[in-house]
């Protein structure tokens, strides 16, 4: 059994961070110990907005303090972050990774980089971006950022492919062992499929899935990729097939999700796909 901190917003209603990964991450064999960095009522791309509050400044210190007391830190055996409620959060995650690492130099630090997305109304507090650039990145075993939050990463401009390989290797270089790209975008090679690249020592490989008219995106996607992927390797996959079964999970529950014409996530009703998937795109190998 594997243990996963996973710190991340909750919504009430529906799916983003937590709310998104840590179902799926149970789903998968996981135990999961979440730490909730905001409580929202529903995501904040509702047009009506949202209520809720974030998390105060030291919650999250305190609580990985409770959770040495008990004499559990030892046992995690990684730790998820994901949307931000205010940079002060970050640095107490850094500083929870390096305590964690302390007692078992074997867990991992897996970091998605939410950024946010104001004209999508994604709205991350001000100082998370800077904080993913310098903190997070120097601490981060894998990262997960979608072009946007490559490009911001990396200051650079991406507008295909090799551009993005190339970033993700400059990433490496600075001691990531790991570059999911959870959505190239402008930067992918089929513009009518989605598209998503893995980045490791072993080598660069794309995997692609369709892309579902939806009349308004769900939200909470990336959140899902980035547990999955951390559940499946932590389930002993090797990255090329976690990523792969990732990419399968990840389009069992968008499908689903849009048959319903649901704008929230169905995933209670696409369970054993996400704990089974079938694979039907392999991994393609790009460099
Ligand atoms: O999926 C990113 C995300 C996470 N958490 C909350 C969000 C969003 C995106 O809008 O609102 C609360």
């Amino acid at each position: 059994m594997k243990r996963i901190l996973s710190i991340q917003s909750h919504v009430v209603f529906g799916c983003a961070g937590n709310s998104s990964a840590v179902f799926p991450m149970r789903r998968l064999g996981m135990e999961v110990w979440p730490i909730n960095t905001v409580q929202f009522s529903n995501h904040t791309q509702y047009a009506q907005g949202w209520k809720g509050t974030v998390m105060p400044v030291g919650q999250i210190t305190e609580l990985v303090q409770g959770l040495d007391n008990i004499g559990e830190l030892r046992n995690c055996d990684a730790v998820l972050s994901g949307y931000l409620g205010s940079p002060e959060q970050g640095a107490e995650i850094v500083a929870a990774v390096a305590k964690i690492k302390a007692v078992n130099p074997q867990a991992i630090y897996f970091c998605d980089p939410v950024m946010g997305h104001p004209e999508k109304g994604c709205i991350v507090t001000a100082g998370v971006q800077e904080f993913f650039k310098t903190k997070a990145l120097a601490a981060a075993d894998i990262l997960a950022p979608n072009l946007l939050e490559l490009e911001t990463l990396t200051d650079r401009q991406l507008h295909n492919l090799d551009e993005v390989i190339d970033a993700c290797k400059s990433l490496l270089e600075a001691g990531v062992k790991m570059v999911l790209v959870k959505h190239l975008a402008k930067a992918a090679t089929n513009q009518e499929q989605f598209e998503m690249l893995l980045v490791d020592k072993s080598g660069s490989y794309l995997v692609s899935r369709p892309l579902y008219e939806f009349e308004k995106q769900p939200v909470g996607v990336g959140d899902l990729i980035s547990g999955l992927m951390l559940a499946n390797l932590q389930a002993g996959y090797q990255s090329v097939e976690a990523f792969e079964r990732t990419n399968a999970a990840v389009d069992a529950v968008l499908l689903e999700t849009f048959n319903l014409q649901a704008y929230e996530l169905q995933l209670v009703r696409t369970q054993d796909a996400i704990a089974s998937p079938v694979i039907n795109d392999r991994a393609k190998r790009v460099k």
